[in-house]
């Protein structure tokens, strides 16, 4: 490969770089703000290309619009830069002229000037990260969502299970845990289509949010299954009341293509202590419930009992059916 010709001239590029004309035109043209504080905490320099932050006349006015969550952060981020004469990166929430909460993103340049020792100044590069943060919380919620009912999916249920079960264990309260599957729902996707199973999906998702309460949390697991997350109950019946408001809303008709519907659901139900006590033993347990109430005939809810058999299959008392 030919070397490269050299296009400058190392003399006119210095003066170049010594001129402070040249660093105002540069500092103006960019497309971030720019501050520069003296070591008094003094904004000796503001060049702000971002009407919405607006250019503060000293750091208090600054530090007063910075999120109170995030100014802690902000002032260890300028000891540490004061102390290591290093650059540094923090993020955090400033109040915009409009009263928006933006997100920014800062990194702080010891700069000296002269002959002056210890880098006096700072010259903090500000850029607006406001819509990044806004797709990075889209793709988190992508990460814990199900797509097609906007429920929690199932990484998302298992975390809040660990931290509802080690609640219930320091208060010493009882929690519990619904596993529901759809009767039959083959026969949705079968007979109606495999959309019309995605639309009942949907609006099983939404009959089963309409039956708990804030702070409950309903998921789905995959498919046709379901969990809902009680994570304060008083008594097993508690956790059988609200089996029973879901199977009850779950079986109201429903209509597709003109053609009305019903269909049934499964409910197997555990409870902390009393059926396990960690998330592995009470899902275990969970799943043994709900095998149980199939094997019993479905449309209907069961709190796990290790010593109850399995009953006969009765095809013919729920699924969907056309009414
Ligand atoms: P059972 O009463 O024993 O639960 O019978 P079932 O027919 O409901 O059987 P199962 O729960 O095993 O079947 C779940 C079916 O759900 C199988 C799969 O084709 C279908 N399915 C899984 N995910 C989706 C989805 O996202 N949309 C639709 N429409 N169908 C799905
Ligand atoms: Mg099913």
């Amino acid at each position: 490969m030919e070397d490269m010709p050299r296009r400058h001239n190392p003399t006119t590029v210095d003066s170049l770089l010594e001129s402070s004309e040249v660093w105002r035109c540069i500092l103006q043209a960019v497309s971030d703000s720019i501050l520069i504080v003296d070591g008094g905490g003094q904004i000796c320099y503001a060049c702000s290309q971002h009407p919405e932050i607006g250019e503060p006349a000293d750091l208090k006015q600054f530090l007063d619009r910075v999120h109170e969550q995030d100014r802690r952060s902000i002032s260890r981020t300028f000891r540490r830069i004061k102390r290591t004469g290093t650059p540094h990166t923090t993020q955090y929430r400033y109040r915009s002229d409009t009263d928006d909460w933006l997100w920014l993103e800062s990194t702080g340049i010891p700069v000296s000037c002269g002959d002056e020792p210890n880098a006096p100044y700072i010259a903090v590069w500000t850029k607006d990260i406001t819509e990044r943060k806004k797709d990075e919380d889209a793709l988190r919620a992508m990460a814990f969502h199900d797509p097609l009912t906007g429920l929690p999916n199932r990484r998302l249920f298992k975390e809040h299970l660990q931290q509802s079960l080690a609640q219930a264990k320091r208060r010493g309260g009882q929690m519990a845990l619904l596993y529901l599957d759809i009767d039959d729902f083959k026969q949705i996707n079968d007979t109606l289509g495999h959309e019309a199973g995605d639309d009942f999906l949907r609006l099983f998702a939404m009959r089963v949010k309409g039956c708990i309460r804030e702070g409950d949390m309903a998921a789905r697991m995959g498919g046709d299954e379901f969990t809902v997350l009680l994570p304060s109950v008083f008594s097993s019946a508690n956790a059988e009341k609200v089996a029973m408001r879901i199977i009850d809303a779950v079986s109201a008709p429903w209509e597709s293509h003109g053609r009305q519907m019903r269909t049934t659901v499964s409910v197997g139900v555990v409870v902390y202590p009393d059926h396990g006590d960690t998330a592995a033993a009470l899902l275990r347990n969970v799943d043994m419930a709900l095998y149980q109430v199939k094997g019993a005939g479905r449309n209907h809810f069961q709190l796990y009992d290790p010593h109850l058999s399995m009953g006969e299959a009765d095809p013919f008392l729920s699924a969907t059916f056309e009414i």
